[in-house]
């Protein structure tokens, strides 16, 4: 069942060669004494020509997205779609697909989004999807080695906890033996907790949040990636933050070609710095267009979308009101706001983070304060007299930037089994 070669590394050079290729079938074509095949793998995609009896009863009833092994011969294509095909001498089906198919995985019949999620597996052979998880691989290798490189070091924290990380809301539950137990919601408190032994860490993995949204960019399981540094404050941590993402955008420009033609985008690297905008000139800018908002009020999704227009691509919005800001963000000088922000993508929130408290008698007055229980979170403040460095980071929904840097708008098309509310299989 092995082959000596991906379809992607042959070319009309190898003329004359043998080689064993092994794929699916896309495309059938019988043309009398011959009958081509279109043969893909995960590395491209060649025409099989197929003569001789045995072989063309082999082939005779064989169904689109059948697993095929050829034995053949390189040879120069006439064809106009191919420089090169193989002239099998012998063929083995491994294995037969049976049709009706769920979804047609060419996507020549448009499936919707749904029908496409309930078979993802054969969704994958549409090179379109494909695209979209070699971009989110190579987002994944860039991202390791520019944190790996700025002395980051990657960490694995439990998923499962014993008490809430963000406060109560959102949070899934289970039972875990005969006590109850949550589903993380963010690494937020190890994170910090790892800074006085590690410095500098950063973890990406699956998160949890019991969030009832049916929105574009809300999953119940989503990727997070998140950062934390010792010895760093909120801007320093936004600065790693812009170049890293401009890195992605220009490690994908160079290095995915193929996947920008299959999704037809042109992925461009975006201009640095992005622009800094603080809370309070976020509300001013919204006033001079009719959005009236206090001092504290949240930004909805519709104050968003218009800062959004004000600020397309990448901005930073900064110095949050505190008391918008989860009990372990900092206080800036004038306490009434934070040293704080969120990097938007136009109206899309793509991270969060800050400047944290190292004060535990600080963490616990903001704890009351937020309505939440210090005694609940004794556990992780203990680590706090152990010498905890001033630290800031923040985490970055993976998902959502993939969303953007595919120029695609639901974040379920770069999932591979997105868990929404309604959605628990695949
Ligand atoms: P967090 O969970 O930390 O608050 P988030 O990453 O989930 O943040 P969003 O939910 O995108 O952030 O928040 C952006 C804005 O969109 C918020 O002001 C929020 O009120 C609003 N929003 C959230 N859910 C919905 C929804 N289902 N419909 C419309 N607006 C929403
Ligand atoms: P926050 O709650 O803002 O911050 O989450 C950080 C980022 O994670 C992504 N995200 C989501 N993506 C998809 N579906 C969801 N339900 C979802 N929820 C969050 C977003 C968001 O910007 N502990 C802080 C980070 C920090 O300060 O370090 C936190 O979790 O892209």
């Amino acid at each position: 069942i092995q082959k000596t070669h991906n379809i992607g590394t042959l070319g009309p050079s190898m003329k004359g060669q043998k080689v064993t290729v092994a794929g699916w079938v896309e495309d059938l074509r019988e043309l009398g004494k011959l009958t081509f095949l279109t043969l893909r793998d995960v590395t491209g995609v060649s025409q099989i020509v197929v003569a001789g009896p045995d072989n063309l009863a082999q082939v005779k009833d064989l169904t689109r997205q059948s697993v095929v092994r050829i034995l053949g011969t390189v040879q120069e294509s006439k064809a106009r779609d191919f420089t090169f095909e193989i002239k099998a001498d012998t063929i083995d089906v491994l294995s037969r697909a049976v049709h009706p198919l769920p979804i047609d995985p060419l996507g020549r019949l448009e499936s919707g989004i749904d029908n496409r999620l309930n078979a993802r597996a054969l969704d994958l052979r549409n090179q379109k999807t494909a695209a979209i998880f070699k971009l989110r691989h190579n987002t994944l290798l860039c991202i390791r080695k520019t944190l790996t490189d700025l002395g980051f070091l990657e960490v694995n924290t439990p998923k499962i906890i014993g008490s809430a990380s963000e406060g109560g809301a959102n949070l899934f539950s289970l039972k875990y033996f005969d006590k109850q137990a949550y589903l993380a919601q963010s690494p937020q408190l190890y994170k910090e907790q790892l800074t006085l032994g590690l410095e500098r860490i950063f973890e990406i993995s699956s998160f949890y949040r019991a969030e009832k949204s049916h929105t574009v960019r809300h999953l119940t399981e989503f990727t997070s990636i998140d950062i934390e540094a010792a010895f760093m404050d909120y801007t320093d941590v936004m600065q790693i933050l812009e170049s890293l993402v401009v890195n992605v955008f220009e490690y994908v420009e160079k290095n995915c070609i193929s996947e920008q033609k299959s999704l037809g985008i042109e992925i461009k690297k975006p201009k640095a710095p992005f622009d800094r905008v603080t809370y309070t000139q976020a509300i001013e800018e919204l006033g001079k267009q009719g959005l009236e908002l206090q001092f504290g009020d949240d930004l909805l999704d519709s104050h968003l979308r218009k800062l959004g227009e004000l600020h397309p691509g990448f901005y930073f919005l900064t110095d949050w009101p505190l008391k918008l800001k989860p009990f372990y963000i900092h206080e800036k000088d004038d306490p009434s706001l934070s040293k704080s922000f969120d990097l938007q993508y136009g109206y899309l929130e793509l991270s969060s983070g800050g400047r944290r408290l190292h004060d535990p008698q600080k963490i616990r007055a903001r704890l009351v304060e937020q309505g939440l229980n210090p005694a609940q979170f004794e556990d992780h403040l203990r680590a706090f007299d152990w010498g905890m460095p001033p630290h800031s980071g923040w985490g970055l929904g993976l998902d959502r930037l993939m969303a953007v840097l595919t120029q695609i708008d639901n974040v379920r098309e770069v999932v591979l089994y997105p868990r929404d509310p309604e959605r628990l299989f695949p």
